[in-house]
């Protein structure tokens, strides 16, 4: 049994449009992060900012909380092989591939963070670098493959998906890349985000 504290137009989207391209049961939780009066104490028991997503797993060794976008992504994709989304540990994508997973939450939120309130950095002092320089990084990988990792589709590919959604659609950013609206077309033409984003939707 897999359990999944979701809320929608938030942050554990892209654990939601992970979710879909596993293709496993879950169960929703919703957590109303914008509910007046604020999300009930007792979920800090589950994340302990009470921050979206978290995901409980009921294993036969007991249940696993597992938080943090990237430690899901990762957990997931181990846990359910089958759906082939995290390439092996002695497959060379591997190292690229935990990379990319981690570069969406630990540079690349917090530069768009940083550049949408228009906070002066340079790209020293914390630990994620320059806006121009995180942009060209994924323009370069981009344009080199189809995906975030390579020619084929992985789970660090629901994390880069979603991400360029917020910025390209959300945001509006980006409007002279068209490698970033290339790759999303290529991710939006999967069944899987067409059942994530009806759901968006609906
Ligand atoms: N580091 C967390 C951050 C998640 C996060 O920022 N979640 C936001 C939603 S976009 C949230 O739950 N905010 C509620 C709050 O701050 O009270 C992760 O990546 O999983």
């Amino acid at each position: 049994m897999l359990t999944f504290f979701h809320c929608p137009h938030t942050r554990s989207s892209s654990i939601h449009y992970l979710l879909e391209e596993l293709g496993v049961p879950y169960e929703s939780e919703i957590i109303d992060i914008r509910a007046e009066g604020g999300v009930p104490e007792s979920y800090r028991a589950i994340q302990p900012h009470k921050k979206v997503p978290a995901i409980r797993h009921t294993t036969s060794h007991g249940d696993v909380v597992v938080t943090e976008r990237a430690a899901i992504t990762l957990y997931l994709a181990d846990a359910f092989p089958q759906a082939g989304l995290a390439p092996a540990l002695d497959d060379p994508r591997r190292g690229p591939y935990l990379t990319s997973v981690i570069y969406i939450d630990s540079v690349v939120d917090p530069c768009l963070v940083a550049h949408m309130n228009q906070w002066p950095y340079d790209g020293k002092g914390a630990a994620y670098g320059r806006f121009e320089d995180m942009v060209a990084n994924l323009e370069r990988t981009l344009a080199a493959h189809d995906y975030a990792v390579g020619d084929r589709f992985t789970a660090a590919d629901t994390q880069w998906g979603v991400m360029m959604y917020w910025a390209l659609d959300v945001m509006g950013l980006f409007k002279d890349k068209p490698v970033f609206r290339a790759y999303l077309n290529r991710l939006a033409e999967r069944p899987a985000f067409q059942r994530f984003a009806k759901a968006m939707a609906g």
